[in-house]
C-alpha cells in the first residue's frame, strides 16, 4: 500500500476486501494528474488505452462487446423485506446476496491492482456532499473516475480517523494466473454480473462490469439508488434530472431541472444555446440533481457530478455545439469508431462520414457497412468544467433555486408537446405514469413502450410507492414555492415517421413559454391532460413549420389517451396498498376529464 489511512472504518474494510478479493498490490488513489496519466501510460502500453490524433490528452477504448451499457437485469436492491424495494426493482436478501456475491468476489482480483478511490459527490466539504470510497481493479474506472468525481487527498483528510463514507466495491471479475496475457476489456460473462444496492447500510457491490453506471459507482449507484434512499430518509431529494440556468432578455434567471430516461437527450437540452434571440441558457448539469429545501422555503439543487459521461452518437455541431466544445481534450471516449487518421467518430457526427474506419468492434468498416460503426451508447467522459456554458454558480454548495421541473420521454405519439400540470399533485401524477421508448443505453430491447416513472426505474433505491409518496410529501412542504410541473415531448412523429418538432435550440421556444407561465403572463388552454399552450401560443418566430404540424404537436387525442388507461392502471396496480390514495385519485380524475 502506497499511502497509510488513518480511518479505521476504511482501513480495516480495506484489510476485509484484501483478504477476500487477493489482488498483487493495493493502491490509494490521489486524484492528480500525475496518477492519471500514469495510469494511462499502462492502459496505452496494454493496448487498451488508443491516444487520439487531434484531441490533446484524450484517449479512446473499446470495451468487450458483452459490456456495452448498464444492465438493469442484474441490478440488485437488496432490503430485509422485499416490500421495501418494491416491484420495479429485483430483489434478494442481503444474506442471500452476499453469500452469493462473496462467492464471485474470492480471489477476483488476483494479478491486479485493487485501487481505493476517495471521493466526493458534490464540491468536497459541502453540506450537501457525499463521500464515498470505491474500491476497483480497473484502471479504467480510476481514470473515468477522475473525471466524473471529486478526487482527492482531501477526501480522506476531510473523513478524519472516524468520519463516515459510503463504500463501494467493484471487482470486473476477471482474475489472472500467473502467465496469464490480459484482455483489452477484461470482464465476467453477462450471467456472472451483479449490481447490488444495500440501502439499508448504505452500501454497493459490483462486480463483472467495466461499463458506465455499472461500474463508476459514484453515479448511479451512489447519487441515485443509494442517495434516493438517503434523500427519502432525510427529507430531500436526489433525482434523475439534468440542471439548467436560462436568463430571458430582461436578465431574469430561471432554474429548471428535467428527468427523462438514459438517452433520451438531457445532455442536449442542458446545454442547449437558444434559437430565440436574447435569451441564454447555462448548465448546472446534465444527469443528476440532489435538492433540498432552503432557508426561504424553496427548492435548490447541486449537481453531485463533476463530469459529463454523455451518449456520443448522434451529438455533433448541429445537436449539441457545447458538448462537442467539451470534448475537445483531456476526454476519454468508450466504444467510438477510429477513422484513418486517428480520431474518434460516431453517428450523425458533423461533416462526410469516412469511407474507411475501425468500428467499435475493432473491425474494419466502410461506408458500405450495414452495422454502426460507433455502438449506439458509446460514451464521451469529460470534465464539467471544460463546457464552454457550465454556470458560474454550478459549484455553489447552496445549489440554485428550482422554478420549473419537466418530465417526458420519447414517444413517437399520443403525448403533445408540452403541458403544464394542473396541480402538484397532477404533476406527480404526470411523473409517475411518465412512460418512454426503451433506448440503448440499457442492455434489452430498442423502442419498446415502457413506463419509467420521473425517470427513476433503473435508479430508485427503495419501494417506488413510497417514492410517489415522497414527491407528494415534498409538495406539501414546499406549498406555494413548489416549482410549476411540465411534461414535454420532443418526439412525436407524423404518419410518415418524421419528428415533427426540430428540438434542440429549439426546445428553448418550449422553455420560454414555461418561463412565462411562472411569470403569469403566457395565455393557455386547460384540456383533459393538463394546461396546454394556445395554437398561437408558442414563440415560432423564424421557425419553419406549417400550421398542420403546430396543430399536430398540440393536439390532445382524448382516444388515445383513453386507450391508455389500462396500462396506466395496470401500472399503478404493481403498486398494490403502497400507491398513495392521491394518485388513485388524481386517476379518477383523469378518467373523469376524458369522460
Ligand atoms: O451508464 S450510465 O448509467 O452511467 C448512463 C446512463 O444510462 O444514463
Ligand atoms: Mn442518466
Amino acid at each position: 500500500m502506497n499511502v497509510t489511512v488513518n480511518n479505521a472504518k476504511l482501513n480495516s474494510w480495506i484489510k476485509e476486501v484484501s483478504a477476500l478479493c487477493q489482488p498483487e498490490d493495493i493502491y490509494i488513489c490521489d486524484g492528480s494528474k500525475e496518477e492519471y496519466d500514469r495510469l494511462m501510460g499502462i492502459m496505452l502500453a496494454n493496448g487498451s488505452a488508443l491516444p487520439l490524433a487531434n484531441r490533446p490528452n484524450s484517449f479512446h477504448f473499446r470495451s468487450d462487446p458483452s459490456d456495452v451499457a448498464r444492465v438493469e437485469d442484474r441490478t440488485y436492491i437488496s432490503t430485509t423485506s422485499q416490500d421495501d424495494a418494491g416491484p420495479t426493482n429485483n430483489w434478494m436478501t442481503p444474506d442471500e446476496l452476499k453469500n452469493i456475491m462473496k462467492g464471485f468476489y474470492k480471489g477476483c482480483m488476483k494479478g491486479r491492482v485493487m485501487y481505493v478511490i476517495p471521493f466526493s459527490m458534490g464540491p468536497i466539504g459541502s453540506p450537501i456532499s457525499k463521500i464515498g470510497i470505491e474500491i476497483s481493479d480497473s484502471p479504467y474506472v480510476v481514470v473515468n473516475m477522475h473525471i466524473m468525481t471529486r478526487m482527492s487527498p482531501r477526501v480522506l483528510e476531510l473523513l478524519g480517523s472516524d468520519g463516515d463514507f459510503i463504500p463501494c466495491l467493484h471487482s470486473i471479475g476477471a482474475p489472472l494466473q500467473e502467465g496469464q496475457k490480459d484482455v483489452k476489456w477484461p470482464c465476467a460473462p453477462i450471467e456472472d454480473k451483479y449490481i447490488s444496492h444495500f440501502p439499508e447500510e448504505n452500501l454497493i457491490w459490483s462486480y463483472g462490469s467495466g461499463y458506465g453506471g455499472n461500474a463508476l459507482l459514484g453515479k448511479k449507484c451512489l447519487a441515485l439508488r443509494i442517495a434516493s434512499a438517503i434523500a427519502r430518509r432525510e427529507g430531500w431529494m436526489a433525482e434523475h434530472m439534468l440542471i439548467l440556468r436560462l436568463t430571458n432578455p430582461e436578465g431574469k434567471q430561471y432554474h429548471i431541472a428535467a428527468a427523462f430516461p438514459s438517452a433520451c437527450g438531457k445532455t442536449n437540452l442542458a446545454m442547449m444555446q437558444p434559437s430565440i434571440p436574447g435569451w441564454k441558457c447555462e448548465c448546472v448539469g446534465d444527469d443528476i440533481a440532489w435538492m433540498k429545501i432552503g432557508p426561504d422555503g424553496r427548492l435548490y439543487a447541486i449537481n453531485p457530478e463533476n463530469g459529463f459521461f454523455g451518449v456520443a452518437p448522434g451529438t455533433s455541431y448541429e445537436t449539441n455545439p457545447m458538448a462537442m466544445d467539451s470534448i475537445k481534450e483531456n476526454s476519454i471516449f468508450t466504444n467510438c469508431a477510429i477513422t484513418d487518421a486517428g480520431e474518434v467518430w460516431w453517428e450523425g457526427m458533423d461533416g462526410e462520414p469516412p469511407v474507411h474506419a475501425i468500428d467499435w468492434k475493432e473491425k474494419d468498416w466502410t461506408l458500405a457497412s450495414t452495422t454502426d460503426a460507433a455502438h449506439p451508447n458509446a460514451r464521451f467522459t469529460a470534465p464539467a468544467s471544460q463546457c464552454p456554458v457550465i454556470c458560474d454558480d454550478w459549484e455553489k454548495p447552496e445549489g440554485v433555486p428550482i422554478d420549473i421541473f419537466i418530465f417526458g420521454g420519447r414517444r413517437s405519439t399520443v403525448v403533445p408537446l408540452v403541458s403544464e400540470a394542473l396541480s402538484w399533485d397532477h404533476g406527480v401524477f404526470l411523473g409517475s405514469t411518465a412512460a418512454s421508448e426503451t433506448t440503448a443505453a440499457n442492455i434489452g430491447s430498442v423502442g419498446n413502450l415502457r413506463r419509467d416513472p420521473f425517470a427513476m426505474k433503473p435508479f430508485c433505491g427503495y419501494n417506488m410507492g413510497d417514492y410517489f409518496q415522497h414527491w407528494l410529501d415534498m409538495g406539501d412542504k414546499l406549498a406555494d414555492k413548489a416549482p410549476k410541473m411540465f411534461y414535454v415531448n420532443w418526439f412525436r412523429k407524423d404518419s410518415d415517421g418524421k419528428f415533427l418538432w426540430p428540438g434542440f435550440s429549439d426546445n428553448s421556444r418550449i422553455l420560454k413559454w414555461m418561463c412565462e407561465r411562472v411569470d403569469g403572463t403566457a395565455a393557455a388552454v386547460e384540456t383533459p391532460i393538463g394546461i396546454l399552450p394556445q395554437e398561437d401560443g408558442l414563440d415560432t418566430d423564424g421557425l419553419d413549420l406549417s400550421s398542420d404540424d403546430m396543430k399536430e404537436l398540440l393536439r390532445v387525442d382524448t382516444d388515445a389517451w383513453r386507450q391508455e388507461l389500462p396500462d396506466i392502471e395496470k401500472h399503478f396496480a404493481i403498486f398494490g396498498d403502497r400507491l398513495p390514495e392521491r394518485l388513485r385519485v388524481q386517476l379518477q380524475e383523469f378518467k373523469n376529464r376524458l369522460g
